[in-house]
């Protein structure tokens, strides 16, 4: 399949700003293959997973891999997939939570430089990255998670208010990092964004019950007239509901083929055995949603994320997420942060050594679907 790229019009205000030399994260064109065509960072980040889904392959991806593991934080080189698997995930998701408060830190304690490091060594790996957001809410200025009466995704995308003030500097904060991701010769690190996931639940403050789909939609418009108006072009965008029953609720706030790159969705395993039924269930019918619903839009469609916390069931990759990937080819599938141990007990996604699920987890990889650095760097 061959999925064409979200593009909106470049606004006024951008059109300013380049020709007052003013573009923060623009990388430019580069040149590709023969050199007759140039494309955007984006642009090869696209061609590269369009080349893994025609061959209906999945790229594994763990949220913070590299950054800290179970029983260690931010030690050089290390990764409990690595450690447990033999290799590198082929993506790796980062998580911008607090780069709109300018905190050295994201709101796990992970330290931005040392995301910016780890993102452009997976990337020189040959692995590709994601970013998720948690952003405060505008409003009342608490985490994502906590839930008011106040629509502040309304107050957010209305021109005039405080809350639309802090919502431009706070998407500004994000498109700089993003757009300032460069590898040691200065060019631009092309990664996945999938902002304001999992808005078919009501537990984030842009999601469900929340607000509206107009306030919903024009938030995603907002998010990408800011990253335009900064020149980044280095962003392949996802957009990502948690659970749903239908095709209606899973295009009911979606923001428009010309915003949005790949469809997904966010699933995850419950109570062990005894979820096992549901997890199948609910996961059959979203990603067979997101599935049909990219395929008719020529877009890309992944499994964006998912998992099993603290893995009980100990064959859950072979037993849960192999069959599944291999019945819907998600591009990819990743499964969420391994905590450290003395952050969070029992908060982990991916086995680290010595946990019952890493032989499971190394028949996964052994897998002739499923991708990892190594063959993710074969991939150009
Ligand atoms: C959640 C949990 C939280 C974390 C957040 C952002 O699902 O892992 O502990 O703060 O994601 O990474």
């Amino acid at each position: 399949m061959k999925a064409s790229i979200s593009h909106i019009p470049l606004g006024a205000a951008a059109i300013v700003a380049a020709a007052a030399g003013m573009m923060y994260g623009s990388c430019g064109r580069t040149a590709s293959g023969s050199g007759a065509t140039d494309v955007t960072p984006a642009q090869s980040l696209l061609a590269r997973l369009d080349s893994v889904a025609s061959a209906r392959q999945v790229i594994f991806g763990h949220a913070d891999d590299t950054a800290y593991g179970r029983e260690w934080w931010a030690e050089e080189g290390r990764s409990d997939v690595k450690e447990t698997a033999g290799d590198f995930p082929g993506l790796i998701n980062w998580d911008l939570g607090l780069i709109e408060r300018n905190s050295p830190v994201n709101l796990d304690s992970v330290d931005f430089n040392l995301m910016r490091r780890e993102i452009l060594a997976q990337h020189e790996r040959g692995g590709i990255n994601a970013l998720s957001w948690h952003p405060l809410n505008p409003h009342s200025g608490a985490n994502s998670w906590t839930i008011d009466s106040i629509d502040a995704v309304a107050l957010a995308v209305t021109d005039g208010t405080a809350e639309n003030d802090s919502m431009k500097v706070w998407l500004g904060r994000a498109a700089e990092f993003i757009g300032g991701l460069r590898d040691g010769e200065g060019r631009c690190v092309p990664v996945v964004f999938r902002p304001w996931h999992e808005h078919t639940g009501s537990w984030f403050w842009w999601g469900g019950d929340n607000t509206t789909t107009p306030s919903y939609v024009a938030l995603w418009k907002l998010t990408r007239e800011v990253f335009d108006q900064k020149g980044v072009d280095n962003v392949v965008w996802a957009y990502s509901p948690d659970v749903v029953a239908d095709a209606e609720s899973y295009m009911n706030r979606y923001p428009g083929d010309s915003l949005v790159d790949i469809m997904g969705a966010d699933v995850y395993h419950f109570n062990g055995l005894e979820g096992v039924e549901n997890y199948r269930r609910n996961a059959a019918a979203t990603l067979s949603v997101a599935r049909d619903e990219a395929a008719r839009r020529g877009k890309l469609f992944a499994f964006t994320e998912t998992g099993s916390e603290a893995l009980p069931v100990s064959d859950w990759f072979t037993s849960e997420l192999l069959p599944l990937i291999e019945q819907f080819r998600p591009v990819y599938v990743c499964v969420w942060r391994n905590a450290n141990i003395r952050h969070k007990e029992n908060h982990f996604y991916a086995p680290y050594p010595g946990h019952p699920s890493q032989d499971s987890f190394r028949v996964f990889r052994n897998d002739s679907i499923t991708i990892f650095a190594n063959e993710m760097a074969q991939i150009h």
